[in-house]
């Protein structure tokens, strides 16, 4: 690609929008501070392709951090888009497409009895730990280090995504009074888990990502999400799954069917909007019914259930229910998995941790099972060979700190450019 025109009109408008927007962004990773360039400003996307204001191109890994399973513009999508906004963009009332979600969510996730649609994942967590704590009396809820659950004062903890790509633990604006409630944990270590069960009778939740996807990709050990749900049984507490980007992703029941794990409420996102901005909690009749206007735990929103939201995520989580999606998915991750893992330095300590439909390569000699594992990958390394890949017109999420997703629409061709352009950039880097 050529720099040059890049410069002009993307750093045009990143100059721009310094004056108006704080960094530049309206989301801290996008603005590529940790790779350390300024950002390429897109214009349109479709298929497995981005495409910049300057007319150049790239190979998608980031997928608007996860709802492109299907690619960009999936022409059923689209469709139900055009057919929805003839009929209007809002209404602040109920419509027959957010019923048609929620009977299609509960009849997809097992553990979803009942669900209620919100606009983002941070409102999807933050509303179900309210829920919890109503349900259980209790208040403490604990996370894990590294995983990210939206922007919520409870979960600026030790977080993955945004915090740890900038190197910041936790936020300021959060009150001491409500970061007491929150206990974070190392994710992959029942022992800790257990130690706070026993010296904490106030526990009211154990929220995470099921398989992590926010300090990078991070797999639970074997036994990590049953042990947990037995704890959080014995002790009368929920297990809330984050699966705002393994919900439909690494299969048509997410982490919890992959596992055969059974969360008592579970958070969707931007997944279930097919790019539109979309959220949602859910789970057992029994709790999901304290909720607003039937119960005490009070939650809303206008633009909940909007029905150009519904329909693009309707449309989307159909496409999705066919076992091909998930196949077509799997060969594609296990190309690039096989490719990358075949790279072969003496220099460049390479681990890959991949599942269906997202993978992350660190470079550090530890296998990755914990934030601090996760930690120890050599940011400078990921950062020279990002600004290989965006040369070589490939669009690799800015940061060590996320994964990357893989759609159904990224082609032989497309995968196998992608591995030699980390071969190439990791042969520079020795
Ligand atoms: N923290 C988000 C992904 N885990 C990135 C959001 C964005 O920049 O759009």
């Amino acid at each position: 690609m050529s720099e040059a025109v890049q410069i002009k009109k993307s750093h045009r408008l990143f100059e721009r929008a310094k004056q108006v927007i704080p960094g530049g962004v309206n989301s801290p990773v996008r603005s590529c501070l940790a790779v350390g360039i300024t950002p390429v400003f897109i214009k349109s996307a479709d298929g497995a392709y981005l495409y910049d204001v300057d007319g150049e191109s790239y190979i998608d890994y980031v997928g608007s951090w996860g709802p492109m399973i299907l690619g960009h513009k999936h022409p059923y999508v689209m469709e139900a888009l055009e057919h929805a906004i003839a009929h209007g963009t809002s209404f602040g009332a109920p419509c027959p497409a957010e019923v048609e979600m929620a009977e299609l969510i509960c009849k997809t996730i097992e553990s979803i009895e009942m669900v209620r649609m919100v606009n983002s994942g941070t409102e999807a967590t933050m509303s179900a730990i309210r829920l919890a704590r109503a349900y259980t009396n209790k208040s403490i809820v604990i996370k894990f280090d590294g995983c990210y659950h939206g922007h919520g004062d409870s979960f600026l903890i030790n977080a993955g995504s945004g915090l740890a790509t900038l190197g910041i633990a936790s936020s300021l604006g959060v009150p001491e009074a409500i970061a007491k409630l929150t206990i974070s944990l190392p994710y992959n270590n029942l022992e800790a888990v257990k130690t706070a069960f026993k010296e904490h009778k106030n526990i009211a939740a154990i929220i995470l990502e099921p398989i992590v996807g926010n300090a990078g990709l991070i797999l639970p050990k074997a036994k990590f999400l049953e042990g947990l749900r037995d704890l959080c049984t014995e002790n009368g507490a929920l297990l809330i799954f984050d699966e705002v980007m393994t919900g439909f992703r690494v299969s048509k029941g997410g982490a919890q069917e992959l596992y055969k794990i059974k969360p008592d409420l579970t958070c969707l996102g931007k997944i279930i909007g097919g790019g539109l901005p979309v959220g949602a909690y859910g789970g057992k009749k029994e709790i999901m019914e304290m909720i607003a206007p039937i119960g005490k735990v009070y939650q809303a929103g206008t633009l909940s259930g909007n029905p150009l939201a519904m329909a693009a995520g309707l449309a989307q989580l159909k496409l999705l229910q066919s076992p091909l999606t998930y196949k077509m998915l799997e060969s594609n991750t296990n190309r690039l998995t096989e490719g990358l893992k075949a790279i072969k330095s003496k220099k460049v300590p390479l681990q890959i941790a991949h599942t269906n439909g997202m993978i992350t390569v660190f470079f550090t000699k530890e296998p990755v099972t914990d934030f601090e594992s996760a930690k120890s990958s050599d940011t400078e390394m990921f950062a020279k060979v990002w600004r290989h890949l965006i040369k070589e017109g490939i669009y690799w999420p800015p940061s060590q700190f996320e994964a990357a997703f893989i759609s159904t629409v990224h082609s032989k061709h497309d995968i196998d450019k992608t591995i030699q352009a980390f071969e190439t950039a990791v042969a520079n880097l020795s």
